[in-house]
């Protein structure tokens, strides 16, 4: 069924019916569809935008990725039903390579999710071929390509919190997107962005465009990031929107 657009939720109607495609097309994971709704509910309790707080990871998030040597995008199936053009223009305004890495992994998926990948303009896609592991992990995620075997930062978006703890351990940077701020990723992350990815992809994007031109010094001193504090921030927002309600 499709949604009028005069609907008031059309948004995350419109963002459930691309993952529900996903699914159908074999990217996303059933898991994945559920994943998806859990989602949604911290989205509806943040409001549907994009918080203050969100912002700053953000710009600390360009910051760090313009920073690093080796920057990654890490791509799983809900990442690539949602967000594919995005994550290909990211990797253009960060100079970012795109790995597909998958926690339900098979190979049909990960040749589904590549194709989507080259057709939104990506011009390289690792991860059909692993040869290197991640000390630490026991899921598929384990098995990755030289792109995040070799990575300085890997955003990983959409996450499971053992990989995000195996990938600090091996002494790299992990920006992750997560919509749950209480969620194990959320915590072990360097810098995590609370919001939807649908958002916050194109926000990141322009922010690697707008600080391009600016000088290391003034880079380390925006990628410098609390992210508990951020957390807590995020958190007590949210808590401030719950009392709104209970006490209207
Ligand atoms: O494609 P695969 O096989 O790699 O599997 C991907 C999933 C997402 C199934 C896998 O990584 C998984 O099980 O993840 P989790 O542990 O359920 O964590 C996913 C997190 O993403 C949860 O905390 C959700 O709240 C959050 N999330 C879901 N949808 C969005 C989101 N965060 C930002 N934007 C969204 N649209």
């Amino acid at each position: 069924m499709t949604v009028p657009r005069s609907h008031p939720r059309y948004e995350s109607l419109r963002i459930r019916e691309m993952v529900s495609a996903g699914f159908l097309s074999g990217a996303v994971a059933l898991e994945g569809v559920m994943a998806h709704g859990r989602g949604e509910a911290f989205d509806y309790i943040l409001g549907e935008e994009t918080l203050l707080t969100a912002k700053a990871a953000i710009r600390a998030a360009a910051a760090t990725l313009l920073l690093s040597s080796h920057p990654v995008i890490s791509v799983n199936g809900n990442v690539a039903a949602l967000c594919s053009k995005e994550v290909v223009n990211l990797s253009l305004t960060s100079n970012s390579k795109i790995e597909v890495n998958l926690f339900y992994d098979s190979i049909q998926r990960r040749r589904i999710i590549i194709g989507m990948l080259y057709r939104a303009g990506a011009k390289e896609v690792l991860g059909l071929e692993r040869h290197s592991m991640i000390k630490g992990l026991e899921s598929a995620r384990r098995m990755v390509s030289h792109g995040i075997a070799q990575a300085d930062t890997v955003v990983v978006p959409l996450e499971d919190g053992d990989r995000t703890q195996a990938l600090i351990n091996a002494g790299k940077k992990v920006i992750t997107i997560d919509l749950n701020p209480l969620s194990r990723t959320a915590r072990t992350a360097s810098i995590t962005i609370v919001d939807n990815i649908t958002r916050a992809l194109p926000i990141l994007s322009d922010y690697c465009k707008e600080m391009k031109g600016y000088h290391t010094e003034q880079l380390a001193e925006i990628a410098e990031f609390d992210n508990m504090a951020n957390l807590k921030e995020c958190v007590r927002l949210i808590k401030e929107r719950l009392d709104e309600y209970i006490d209207a």
